[in-house]
């Protein structure tokens, strides 16, 4: 008796795990597809990359080393807002994001209490959603490079004709981002 169960019960297993797995390959498969990757290094921001704005905030690194090669994005008491990423949904993908993420590396001599990236999505420049993650606490020491991941859900009906900017900003404090990378997830 104690046989018949101890095979009745491996052929669960069995079953269980292999019917597992052909759940998780389309699963894992389907989300790569469903993504749309940008990033930004900030090295290449004079040749007018489409979809990006704000070239003026893109500057030699002034204190050290830039995250990568020379150039970083620079916000300060006259500049608000870092170069800028800002599209039309419709132009990234024909689908409605559920999620943006943005990843980067932040770096300020002095980190301000409103340090942060920005997600803002605007029809016709009206605002809609507007969410920012803070990064104050990200930069534990002044002047040096910290990443940072933030992760926007969108948790309200969105319109394709709708567009999404995302930037970094500092409360008129010298800040530094560099090396963006931003993850629509559908
Ligand atoms: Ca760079």
């Amino acid at each position: 008796m104690k046989n018949v169960l101890f095979i009745a019960l491996a052929g669960l297993f069995v079953y269980g795990c292999s019917n597992s797995n052909q759940n998780a390959i389309p699963a894992s498969g389907q989300a790569e597809q469903n993504q749309v990757v940008i990033t930004n290094d900030m090295e290449n921001a004079a040749a007018m990359i489409p979809s990006w704005i704000n070239e003026v905030t893109v500057v030699k690194m002034e204190n050290g080393k830039a995250h990568s090669g020379e150039f970083v994005s620079k916000v300060d008491d006259k500049i608000l807002y870092t170069y800028t990423y800002r599209e039309f949904f419709e132009n990234i993908s024909q689908k409605l994001p559920k999620r943006v993420v943005v990843n980067g590396w932040v770096n300020s001599p002095d980190p301000s209490e409103n340090l942060g990236i920005v997600m803002d999505i605007n029809e016709n420049n009206v605002n809609k959603i507007w969410k920012s993650y803070s990064l104050t606490k990200t930069v534990e020491s002044p002047g040096k490079w910290f990443e940072f991941t933030a992760y926007f859900p969108i948790d309200q009906p969105i319109q394709k004709n709708w567009q999404v900017k995302i930037y970094g900003y500092s409360g008129k404090k010298l800040a530094y981002f560099d090396d963006l990378k931003i993850t629509f997830e559908y």
